[in-house]
């Protein structure tokens, strides 16, 4: 069975990123990784029996083949079951670099490993029942977070805060089914055991947590994917500017000439260790160029995706009827930035006389990126604008923290729900149970209990190789 078969190869690869560095780490995982490392360590097969488990060995490492030393490495030995994959695992510290992790590398594929796919160490881990599904998850969320609070979701996750919550409701679930077995067994007692309404109200009880959790779902998707937050305004309005003083680096190409930025420029930044994507785009005007016209469809397709809209226009000069159409044209909430204060409180910035129209319900920011004027309230605003439902329940980490985990709730929400209207409406017990296994199924698949194969390969393809 090829699935069975891929198990047990032993796998490889290196676990840290490529490149110059002090060290790097090499993993093997899988029954013939003692052997290997042995290989390596020019050591009969069997020669790491006798190895303290969890143990550092300082050894020479030599290529199998020729024999060269290749690096004096740390080898640690985790037998399995108690091992990050479950199986035995052995992990290899040699000096960093573009060479030697790449010839030790190399050289366990000689021994006959196979190099690891991406995440499928952590795939192992969650088939051998070392981490379910949200954790396996919560590694991919760790590794990836750009901003403390991003990685303070993915470690409560990783603690299994949120797979502790579904396994809870599953058991809920069950209990409930439970119940309406013992319910449907007695049908002509004059008094059933187990009154119908108090099923129903636990069938509400249930809905009713799931709800909490699924209430956490924007929150969480935001820190784990960051809020996208968009650059608008015409040419020369600051945007730029505006960008490079955020991400706090000359990132994007500042000129005085309308129109440089052709393309979308992203940055994540953290404000308050709240993650924010930052899209800088072309400037939005009729007439332009064939180029940069490409740029200002990219920002109109930008824009449908935002979470948040920065709207630069120059202190001084008034908002036009275009502008205003423009904001009224957005789904997103606004931030009208007041760019380039320093230039309006000397009167060189042209104000063309026109009343201001009003954008009422925006936020309204003046800086200035030459002096620094009014950057931290901006930060201020947008940190509440987004995140303020997690700023003001500081303690309370949101749980949920994926379309998947989100979308599987819902639908147990729903068939729970369904169940409780089914008994209501007289559908025969037996009938409406099906609900509870459709509900109970759903919760399952967020743990990956069971999950389908394309769930998986989704999941575990966005992790890095050695992960
Ligand atoms: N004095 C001053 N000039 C600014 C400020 N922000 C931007 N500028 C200038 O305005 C011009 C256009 O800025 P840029 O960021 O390229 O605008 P964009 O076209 O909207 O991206 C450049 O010459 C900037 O140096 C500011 O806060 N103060
Ligand atoms: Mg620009």
């Amino acid at each position: 069975m090829e699935g069975t078969r891929r198990l047990v190869d032993t796998i490889v690869a290196q676990a840290t990123p490529p490149g110059v560095g002090a060290v790097a780490l090499i993993r093997l995982s899988g029954t013939r990784s003692g052997e290997i490392a042995c290989g390596l360590m020019g050591s009969a097969g069997d020669a790491m029996a006798g190895w303290a488990p969890r143990q550092g060995h300082l050894r020479l490492l030599r290529d199998p083949r020729s024999g060269e030393a290749l690096d004096r490495a740390l080898v640690t030995l985790f037998p399995g079951p108690a091992s990050y994959t479950g199986e035995d695992l052995v992990e290899i510290s040699t000096h960093g670099g573009h060479t030697i992790p790449a010839t030790v590398v190399d050289a366990c594929v000689a021994l006959g490993a196979r190099p690891a796919r991406a995440g499928e160490f952590t795939q192992r881990a969650y088939l051998n029942g070392k981490l379910d599904l949200t954790q396996a998850e919560a590694v991919a969320d760790l590794v990836a977070a750009r901003a403390p609070k991003a990685r303070t979701v993915a470690l409560h996750q990783l603690e299994r805060g949120l797979g502790e919550r579904v396994a809870e409701l599953r058991s809920q679930v069950i209990g409930l089914s439970a119940l309406l077995v013992q319910h449907i067994d007695f049908p002509d007692e004059d008094e059933a055991p187990v009154p119908l309404d108090r099923i129903a109200a636990e069938a509400a009880g249930i809905v009713g947590q799931v709800d909490l959790l699924l209430a956490t779902a924007p929150a969480g998707e935001l820190l784990r994917e960051g809020a996208v937050t968009v650059l608008a305004g015409r040419p020369n309005s600051g945007k730029s500017s505006l960008f490079n003083a955020l991400v706090g680096t000359e990132r994007a190409i500042v000129t005085e000439e309308a129109g440089t930025t052709r393309d979308a420029i992203e940055a994540v930044i953290s404000v308050d260790g709240f993650p924010f994507r930052l899209v800088d785009t072309a400037g939005l005007r009729g007439g332009a160029g064939l180029v940069e016209r490409l740029g200002i469809e990219i920002a109109h397709r930008y824009l449908e995706g935002a979470d948040l809209v920065l709207y630069c226009h120059e202190a001084g000069a008034a908002m036009g009827k275009r502008d205003v159409g423009f904001l009224e044209s957005l789904s997103a909430p606004v931030v009208v930035v007041r760019t380039k204060l320093d230039l309006a409180a000397v009167g060189r910035v042209a104000n063309r006389g026109e009343d201001p129209p009003s954008t009422d319900g925006c936020a309204s920011v003046p800086v200035s990126v030459k002096t620094g004027e009014g950057l931290k309230r901006l930060k201020e605003v947008l940190r509440d604008l987004v995140f303020r439902d997690v700023v003001e329940g500081r303690d309370q980490v949101p749980v949920v923290t994926r379309r998947r985990q989100a979308g599987l709730l819902r639908e147990a929400a729903a068939e729970v729900k369904a169940f409780g209207e089914a008994l209501g409406s007289g559908i025969p017990a037996e009938v409406a149970s099906a609900h509870l296994k459709s509900a109970e199924s759903a919760l399952e698949e967020i743990l990956g209990v069971i999950a389908p194969d394309e769930v998986l390969d989704r999941v575990f393809r966005e992790f890095c190789i050695g992960k």
